[in-house]
């Protein structure tokens, strides 16, 4: 449910075409942050002979979800509360291949002049209860229009592969019991999140061994 059901059919369409033109930033500001992703993918690549992102995805939310978390936030409706309110309009995944590569992108990223680190929440030196880990950054970039600049926030989850295979089969599972799994689950999803942040130790131990 979200506002859109309260209107009839061509004003719920209009509304939502007047969204999806203000979130164009959105995409603008993803597309800006993927170019800087790869750039520093690539060059590191080329001088020190290692990738430190194993994959970059990215998605910009739908007018209708956005809608539905600002309701569940109790917010009304609006672009000016979705630009105060909705941090993950605007989402980044960044998946490196070990734990030093996700500290080290967001060192060279939030480094850079043009990139604002507006919060960071460092799941990995504190994991979540369910043994989520992941480094979140809430970055803010000027995207340049046409008649204007807009300060734009993008939502940027860095992780390894394993903590990113975790946290999607984590995902799945949950969905697919739609949050009422069972007793045991719990207990079990810990333990291989724990089992994930081994498997990442020993593979940097071995990683930094032949970089020696
Ligand atoms: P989706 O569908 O991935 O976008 P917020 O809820 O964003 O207002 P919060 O709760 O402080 O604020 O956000 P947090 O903790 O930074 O987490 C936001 C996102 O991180 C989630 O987005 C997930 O993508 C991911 N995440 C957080 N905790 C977990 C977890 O336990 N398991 C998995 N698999 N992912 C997690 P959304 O909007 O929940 O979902």
């Amino acid at each position: 449910m979200t506002v859109l059901d309260d209107l009839d059919q061509p004003h719920a369409a209009a509304v939502l075409r007047d969204l999806r033109r203000e979130l164009m930033v959105y995409k603008f500001a993803v597309d800006e942050l993927m170019t800087k992703l790869r750039i520093l993918s690539e060059e590191f690549d080329f001088a020190h002979q290692h990738d430190p992102i194993e994959h970059i995805t990215s998605r910009v939310k739908q007018p209708e979800a956005i809608l539905r978390k600002l309701q569940r936030k109790g917010h009304a409706p609006g672009i000016e509360a979705i630009r105060e309110h909705i941090e993950d309009v605007a989402g980044i995944r960044v998946v490196c291949p070990f734990v030093p590569d996700v500290y080290m992108v967001a060192r060279m990223l939030g480094q850079q002049d043009d990139v604002e680190i507006v919060r960071t929440k460092d799941y990995i030196a504190e994991p979540k209860p369910n043994g989520y880990r992941s480094l979140h950054l809430i970055v803010r970039i000027p995207v340049f229009l046409s008649d204007r600049v807009e300060k734009v926030k993008v939502e940027i989850q860095m992780r390894t592969i394993a903590m990113d295979f975790w946290a999607a089969v984590e995902h799945e599972l949950f969905y697919k019991y739609d949050g009422e799994a069972p007793d045991d689950f719990a207990e079990e999803l810990r333990a291989a999140a724990v089992t994930a942040a081994d498997l990442d130790s020993r593979m940097t131990a071995l990683h930094q061994r032949i970089r020696r």
